[in-house]
């Protein structure tokens, strides 16, 4: 028995050695010191020796286990080490592998727009207003002295959300003014730009939904001098010192007297091109002084105070400044065509 217990001690310990393997080294733990291994068989056995035999013998075989334990969790912190270092090899990093590039976007062009003049306008005193898109007839209309019966409120014109045309969506962003002057005293020097909405079928300079930005100024005193101040003022930042502005009268219900503002154009100086058609003037915006009836419907003494107003296309403004030849090219958000900016 001794010299079988010396047999499975060196057959184990070279069988230890000679693994690579977590799963072979359970193999031979299981072979050896399992419930069923040889070291348990040479125990079972242990009845048939004699008194003085069994104690010897039963020492040994615990001091061949402990050797085969001892022989086998040093081997597992072996593999353990192995695998971790096989681990870092495979996973290791190179920082200086370039990265994946995070697409990070821009600006799109009529937001360049936009924050331009709200800069420009925001520099001469004037705060930014905004209001809701869907509107109160009473604000849009009735507020703004376009009566009842006028080509605009009619359906083919205006997105009513309402069956008693109550209510729908704003087609200019005057009410946002209205409700201003509504809530505010003078002096009031407002612009609000938005999104506004007209059933207008698609095409080149048309979309039945585009954004406005409108300026109002309430004071004492304000003229239309004010108006043509302003706006020039607006223009020769917007596009460059000595921009000159061109003043036709028109008419507007919300404005008495009203008037259309050209601008000289950018591209060529007035001397006619293909952006101004030959013309060499722009028509770029509605103005006028601020009706008297809209300033007492809005709560405010047409007596005591006097006001301007205008209104332009924010697309327009953007198609100009950019030599974009079609309005469609701006909502379709093609990358291709936003990189650009
Ligand atoms: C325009 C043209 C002229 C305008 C008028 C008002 C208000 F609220 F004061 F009456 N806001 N905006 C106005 C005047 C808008 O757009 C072409």
């Amino acid at each position: 028995m001794r010299e079988k217990l010396e047999q499975i001690k060196k057959e184990a310990l070279d069988a230890v050695k000679n693994v690579s393997l977590e799963a072979e080294l359970d193999a031979l733990r299981v072979k050896y010191l399992g419930k069923k291994g040889e070291i348990t068989a040479i125990l079972k056995q242990m009845g048939s020796l004699s008194a003085e035999e069994r104690p010897v013998i039963g020492q040994l075989a615990n001091g061949v286990r402990e050797n085969i334990e001892k022989a086998i969790s040093e081997k597992v912190k072996v593999i353990a080490e192995k695998a971790l270092e096989a681990r870092l090899e495979s996973e290791k990093i190179d920082v200086t592998i370039p990265g994946t590039p995070i697409n990070v976007g821009h600006k799109h062009p009529m937001s360049i727009v936009l924050d331009e003049a709200k800069d420009i306008f925001v520099g001469m005193g004037f705060s930014i207003a905004e209001g809701p898109e869907v509107e109160l007839t009473k604000y849009d209309f009735d507020m703004m002295n376009i009566p009842e019966g006028h080509t605009v409120r009619e359906w083919q014109d205006t997105f009513y959300i309402t069956e008693d045309e109550r209510v729908h969506l704003r087609c200019q962003t005057s009410p946002v003014q209205a409700r201003v002057m509504e809530s505010q005293k003078p002096p009031i020097r407002i612009i609000s730009p938005g999104r506004v909405y007209r059933k207008d079928e698609v095409d080149a300079t048309h979309s039945p939904m585009f954004h406005q930005i409108e300026g109002l100024v309430v004071d004492k005193g304000i003229t239309m001098a004010d108006l043509k101040g302003t706006l020039n003022a607006f223009f020769e930042k917007l596009y460059g010192e000595g921009t000159k502005t061109r003043f036709r009268p028109h008419h507007f219900p919300f404005t008495e007297p009203s008037c259309e503002v050209d601008v000289q154009c950018f591209m060529c100086g007035g001397t006619g091109c293909r952006t101004c058609k030959g013309e060499g003037w722009i028509e770029l915006l509605g103005a006028g002084m601020v009706h008297p009836k809209v300033l007492a419907v809005c709560g405010i003494d047409p007596d005591v105070y006097s006001g301007f107003a205008f209104g332009m296309g924010l697309e327009r403004l953007t198609m100009l400044r950019f030599g974009i030849d079609d309005m469609r090219l701006i909502f379709e958000n093609d990358v291709r065509f936003l990189n650009q900016f």
